[in-house]
């Protein structure tokens, strides 16, 4: 009785957010990411759609000044090219060598011109820098300045189709992650070569990760290799960290 009232509520409150996502996310209201059928997941989708409705779209994260920069732990892969490390990759090792000169970063799916870019193309764009505050979720945190192109270019540079809605982003150590396209234009979202004034170190991601200062720290891909452009939220199926429980969303 008391689980029935609980799955109709829930079933409310889903329709619910679709019709709020129908007002509030044009496009987005059928393309609303599921809640992986779990009731603590749906947490996921109400801070999706509060951070939707409240935040105006390009709300800044908090910027800091130099002296507020911080030791960084590095957490998670720190080298993909290790090969003792279960998720290294041979061709990241091979990237390594040359220290980078051969990696191309692909852009693939809805996009009028698929088009691998090196660094130095990457380089070529008008860059950022930002000094943001590092948010992980197991509860440590960590001010540092990157620098890097900001996403929006790269997607302006490769035409995206009006189909476009998510961004899916692949990694040389397995990872694979996906956001929306507000959090794709948004102004700090950069793929970020340089860290406190420097080339970006292995650990921390070299030759290049994602920011997104919008989310949580696992949302900021290390070791890019791959970026496709698509129209609905890709979880990366069995290779993916959603399924095993991560949010989707972790907007901050
Ligand atoms: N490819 C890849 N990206 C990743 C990770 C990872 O292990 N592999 N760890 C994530 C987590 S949980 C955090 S907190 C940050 C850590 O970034 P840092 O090592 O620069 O501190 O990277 C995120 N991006
Ligand atoms: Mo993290």
């Amino acid at each position: 009785m008391k689980n029935n009232r609980l799955i109709s509520r829930r079933k409310a409150l889903i329709t619910g957010l679709a019709s709020v996502g129908g007002i509030f996310l044009p496009g987005c209201s059928k393309k609303l990411p599921p809640s992986y059928g779990n009731i603590l997941r749906m947490g996921d989708t109400l801070t999706y759609a509060a951070h939707r409705i409240l935040l105006p779209g390009q709300s800044l994260a908090k910027e800091y000044s130099h002296k507020d920069i911080s030791s960084f732990p590095a957490i998670g892969t720190t080298d993909p090219g290790d090969p003792e490390n279960p998720d290294s990759s041979e061709i990241y090792r091979n990237l390594q060598k040359d220290r980078f000169a051969d990696w191309r970063l692909s852009i693939e799916g809805l996009v009028a011109k698929p088009e691998p870019f090196s660094l130095a193309d990457l380089k070529r764009i008008p860059s950022r820098t930002q000094i943001t505050r590092h948010t992980c979720e197991e509860g440590w945190t960590a001010i540092g300045e990157w620098t890097g192109v900001p996403l929006s270019r790269v997607l302006d540079a490769v035409g995206i189709l009006p189909t476009a809605r998510f961004i899916t982003f692949y990694s040389y150590d397995g990872w694979v992650d996906c956001i929306d396209m507000l959090d794709a234009l948004h102004p700090q979202t950069i793929l970020a070569y340089g860290m406190n004034g420097r080339d970006l170190p292995i650990p921390h991601g070299a030759p290049v990760r994602l920011r997104v200062e919008t989310q949580l720290g696992y949302k900021s891909m290390k070791y890019l290799e791959r970026i496709v452009v698509e129209d609905k939220f890709n979880d990366g199926g069995e290779i993916g960290s959603i399924q095993l429980g991560w949010s989707w969303y972790a907007g901050i």
